[in-house]
């Protein structure tokens, strides 16, 4: 059988770094992506061990001429892209809606709305020329039901979901699956991110019950990504079993 080239978006931490070595070890050709070349070069060389062929690319997704310059870089054995993971995305502050940061929205709204768009924007037209394909979009919890305080985070959540639900009609017909996971705690740097490095702020966000971990998450990916052509997992909720919804967490207190 063919061996399939994935891309995915954020993979130098958390579920991102997770699905590459998942898929590396399931003999994937995995195209690495990410803004921090160090990180991108050390997992370069661990996912090296374990697959022939990696490659990584660094770019900004909220930049599109930075996306458009890596994406036309790709060298001839890494340019037929069979699955696209839009993965690259951070929750930036948490604060009241009249108290946000503007700095903040831009930068969830430029990464996970409008970079997920711009690397699409990349790769699909590849994907409806060769009429096959798999896109699998990182959503969130928080893209289903919103909290207080997440407001423009979830809002780009939202976007999300209703860009899966968007490119599904468009592209059915060419025969490429789109797939949705939206998990609930996963613990990754996420929260580092979101609280701008207060690392026992983040601690917190998964004290007290057992978080999602990334590779939770790359195994789910891994297995939609095994299902006969004819099944396309269309869209995941994946929570800890301590968690109801997106307020409702079972912590044990000491
Ligand atoms: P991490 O912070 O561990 O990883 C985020 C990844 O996104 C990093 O590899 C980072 O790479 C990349 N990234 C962020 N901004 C950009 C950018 N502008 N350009 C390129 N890459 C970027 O968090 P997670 O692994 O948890 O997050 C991955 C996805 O999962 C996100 O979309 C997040 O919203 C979603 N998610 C996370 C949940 C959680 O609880 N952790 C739950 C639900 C969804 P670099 O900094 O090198 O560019
Ligand atoms: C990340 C999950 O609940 O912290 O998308 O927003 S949550």
């Amino acid at each position: 059988m063919k061996q399939k080239t994935v891309l995915i978006t954020g993979a130098t931490s958390g579920i991102g770094k997770a699905t590459a070595e998942q898929l590396a070890k399931q003999q994937y050709r995995v195209i690495i992506c990410g803004r921090r070349q160090e990180r991108l070069t050390n997992l370069q060389n661990t996912l090296l061990l374990q697959t022939s062929q990696v490659h990584s690319l660094c770019f900004d997704v909220a930049k599109p001429e930075e996306v458009a310059h890596a994406i036309a870089s790709l060298p001839p054995d890494f340019q037929d892209i069979d699955v696209l993971i839009n993965n690259a995305g951070n929750a930036h502050g948490l604060a009241p809606i009249h108290e946000g940061d503007l700095r903040d929205w831009e930068a969830m709204i430029d990464t996970n709305l409008k970079g997920l768009l711009y690397v699409s924007k990349c790769i699909i037209p590849q994907m409806v020329e060769k009429q096959r394909g798999h896109i699998i979009n990182i959503g969130s919890i928080a893209g289903k039901e919103v909290y207080a305080q997440g407001n423009v985070y979830c809002a780009s959540k939202f976007a999300v979901d209703a860009l899966t639900q968007a490119m599904r009609i468009d592209l059915h017909k060419y025969n490429i699956k789109v797939s949705a996971i939206n998990p609930g705690l996963v613990e990754t740097e996420f929260s580092l991110v979101r609280f701008k490095g207060d690392t026992e702020r983040a601690k917190k966000v998964y004290s007290g019950f057992t978080p999602l971990t990334a590779t939770d998450i790359a195994e789910i990916i891994a297995f939609i990504l095994s299902r006969p052509a004819h099944v396309n997992i269309a869209d995941l909720l994946v929570l800890p079993t301590a968690q109801a919804n997106t307020y409702l967490v079972n912590r044990k207190t000491e």
